[in-house]
């Protein structure tokens, strides 16, 4: 299930990872997801960072101490994900999607959206509602017919820059993009589909995730 980076680009995001998660503290309840986005990236490049997930099990945000103890579970196990979540934990993760609005939901530790593909009509209103049921952090990044594999390397290159823009990079191809979400979390995004008719990427650049996490919204 994981991309494959070379040894050169972990390095970078970890450096970078590492100098952003300084400016947090495990004990403020507010900088327990920053924290935890940190830790997804180490567990994503299959880096194990023993101390910052210690910290994380202690965390006083009950969803930081699961998230931790999913990935606590994966390093001893060498193992990429632990299996299924247990069954309640996903029937609440149900929210009800608002009405008329096209539905693109993560899968849980499947590191993929749930739908390959999805279709808008040519220059119309688009309501798409994005929800990420998943521990891990993840965005949804719309850019133009055969983008992905461009905007998938500028966002990995953006260190910890990155961090703070959601991991959407500056790039003259990206159409929409969602925010950041993190267990649980919901977006509903409202944009104009592109008037060309085509198959446009979508993919989460979240590091480590876009070579995996990708679709085509096509416009006709
Ligand atoms: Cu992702």
């Amino acid at each position: 299930m994981r991309s494959e980076l070379s040894g050169r680009e972990t390095t970078a995001v970890i450096a970078a990872t590492e100098k952003w998660l300084e400016s947090f503290d495990i004990r403020k309840p507010e900088d327990a997801h920053h924290l935890l986005e940190g830790l997804w990236v180490y567990q994503q490049h299959n880096v194990l960072n023993r101390d910052l997930l210690k910290k994380l099990l202690n965390s006083p945000e009950a969803h930081a101490r699961l998230a931790a103890q999913r990935v606590q579970y994966m390093w001893d196990h060498n193992k990429s994900a632990p299996g299924p979540a247990p069954v309640d934990e996903q029937v609440n993760a149900a929210p009800t999607p608002p009405e008329g609005a096209i539905v693109l939901r993560t899968v849980i530790e499947k590191m993929k959206y749930d739908v390959e593909s999805f279709t808008v009509a040519a220059g119309s209103p688009v309501k798409l509602w994005f929800y990420n049921p998943d521990y891990m952090p993840h965005n949804l990044v719309i850019g133009q017919p055969g983008s992905a594999e461009s905007i998938g390397p500028a966002a990995e290159a953006m260190g910890a820059d990155g961090f703070n823009k959601a991991f959407v990079p500056e790039h003259d191809q990206v159409l929409v993009a969602s925010k950041l979400l993190m267990h649980k979390e919901a977006e509903l995004i409202e944009f104009t589909a592109p008037t060309k008719p085509g198959k446009y990427d979508f993919l989460c650049t979240f590091p480590g995730h876009w070579k995996l996490m990708r679709g085509t919204m096509i416009v006709e």
